[in-house]
């Protein structure tokens, strides 16, 4: 289930009144709150953990499936480990240099039963994002974020960041689309 279908049928049950609730599922009572744990990492990027961990607190509070808390308050966390970000070429010039770079980035994520010590999913997550080796994200002809927009305004900044930060939002998706699914 992709983001917007899930924001769809969030939209669907609280217009029908039965709430977020009804279809918790399997989802024992006792879990009520979750909490993003410290972000283990595994790679040499020095930023993806605090990156990874906004986002998911981010999405999470901003969708607002399940209270966010911080750690210790919690019944439940999250528990991602960044295991590698990893470069390969996408595409090459006539010359043979490269034109365009693929950052994948792989996790492995824990969601945590803190009162009865045991996991809820433990689930692998992978995204990636586009670079150009060289210029402008903004004119490089290349969908950055993935989006299916290219060279739109929202397509800015250091080129690798970007498509690291792409990778992460399409991990911390996954990742919500996950926990709601486990219900
Ligand atoms: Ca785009
Ligand atoms: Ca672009």
């Amino acid at each position: 289930m992709d983001l917007s279908r899930s924001k769809l049928l969030l939209g669907l049950l609280l217009l029908c009144g039965c709430g977020m609730y009804s279809f918790r599922g399997n989802l024992p009572a006792h879990i009520n709150s979750i909490a993003v744990a410290g972000v283990i990492n595994q790679t040499a990027e020095f930023t993806v953990t605090d990156l990874m961990r906004e986002e998911v607190t981010d999405l999470f509070v901003t969708e607002n499936i399940i209270r966010v808390t911080d750690e210790g308050l919690s019944d439940s966390n999250l528990q991602i480990t960044v295991n590698r970000v990893s470069d390969q070429p996408l595409t090459y010039t006539v010359g043979e240099s490269v034109q365009e770079w693929r950052v994948n980035i792989t996790t492995q994520v824990v969601w945590h039963d803190l009162i009865k010590n045991r996991p809820l999913f433990d689930k692998s997550f992978s995204g990636f994002g586009d670079y150009p080796a060289g210029g402008d994200i903004g004119s490089d002809n290349i969908d950055n974020d993935n989006d299916g927009e290219i060279d739109e305004e929202d397509e800015f900044g250091d080129p690798r960041e970007f498509a690291i930060l792409t990778a992460l939002r399409k991990i911390t998706e996954d990742i919500l689309n996950e926990v709601v699914a486990t219900w």
